[in-house]
């Protein structure tokens, strides 16, 4: 608890001096509300005056989030908030510009969005701090990237981590089914065949809806069939797994314990990740203009001998894998490949500005 401070008002002060026996009015706190959800934080009031405040935070979202207040002179956070929890947090602000976001998931929940500010104005009404330099300079990042090095197709098979994976899945609400036979039959296996192939790849990333792609993959799977790619298109809707983002993202760490995306796969950090639309090819006939393409430049997942998930964690490891995975739209047939899908690796890969 933050004490009251207590103001003497100057329009009150004379009648103070002449005796009048009223209780000096103290500056109660300003009452801001806060609501965390994927992938935002609301706040009821964006500018407030300088003195106590108190923040009251809920998490409105599926997954836990946290809150983080920094500025001048002060940086405080909340512990973790579970879905549906609320916290309180009692400050004194002096005047400036604040950053409120969520610090959960090494920035990742502050890049998917869940960043605003607080401006807080000096007493006397007067804003000291710079009005609102929300500096929308759009900063533009284009990562290009090229698949090398050995190339293997991932064929059906069980995930090796199922009781890590478990106790997330729980979480996932409606997908829990689905998921729930992947992790018996699911993409995300040991059971890898070496093939050839090519990838190259740029993605750009432009804010929630300018976000673009531009690449194209060759491969001839196992089976001797030979795949072609062209991605020129993002997909910022209907992504599955739960919760939902899309475009374009430089840097994230999710995966595995994370509870952000399918814990199917080990937690990881990714130079980018994508969610894009392609058009596929099977032996130079298109299959579809509509597959569902996700693209990871990740950490190091798998051995290096026969490629072998090799860790739960893998979020420390030299990014260098690069990972296509091409499923069928919902509603579509899946493809003629075993499982119905292509996931590709190219295991050392590279990326550049
Ligand atoms: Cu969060």
């Amino acid at each position: 608890m933050q004490p009251l401070r207590i103001r003497i008002v100057p329009a009150l002060a004379g009648l103070v001096l002449a005796g009048v026996a009223a209780a000096p009015p103290a500056s109660d706190p300003v009452q801001v509300n806060a609501q965390l959800s994927e992938w935002k934080i609301e706040l009821s009031k964006t500018a407030v005056p300088a003195g106590p405040i108190t923040l009251s935070i809920t998490n409105t979202g599926s997954i836990p989030h946290g809150l983080e207040i920094e500025g001048p002179g002060l940086e405080r956070e909340v512990p973790l908030i579970q879905p549906g929890a609320s916290a309180s947090l009692s400050l004194t602000l002096k005047p400036g510009r604040y950053e409120v976001y969520c610090p959960v998931g090494m920035s990742s929940h502050k890049k998917l969005g869940m960043d605003t500010h607080l401006v807080v104005a000096a007493a006397g009404g007067r804003s000291s701090a710079p009005a609102e330099t929300e500096h929308s300079t759009a900063s533009l990042h284009v990562l290009r990237v090229t698949g090398g090095g050995p190339v293997i197709q991932i064929l059906p098979g069980p995930f090796p981590f199922p009781d890590s994976a478990g106790p997330i899945l729980k979480s996932f609400g409606e997908e829990h089914e689905a998921l729930e036979s992947q992790s018996l039959n699911g993409p995300y296996s040991n059971n890898v065949a070496p093939i050839s192939g090519s990838f190259t790849v740029a993605a750009w990333d432009k804010g929630a809806v300018r976000d673009s792609v531009d690449g194209s993959a060759e491969f001839v799977t196992r089976d001797g069939v030979k795949w072609r790619l062209v991605l020129d298109r993002v997909q910022t809707k209907d992504v599955p797994h739960h919760p939902k983002f899309g475009g374009v993202i430089l840097g994230l760490y999710y995966h595995g314990a994370t509870g952000v995306h399918t814990p199917l796969v080990p937690t990881i950090n990714s130079a980018v990740a994508l969610w894009s639309i392609g058009h596929l090819y099977r032996n130079g006939e298109l299959v579809t203009d509509n597959a569902y393409v996700h693209v990871m430049l990740l950490s190091r997942t798998r051995r290096e001998n026969d490629y072998a998930l090799a860790c739960w964690d893998c979020s420390k490891n030299k990014i260098e894998e690069l990972q296509l995975q091409i499923t069928p739209a919902p509603g579509e047939p899946k493809f003629d490949a075993p499982g119905g899908f292509l996931f590709v690796n190219w295991e050392k890969s590279s990326a550049r500005q």
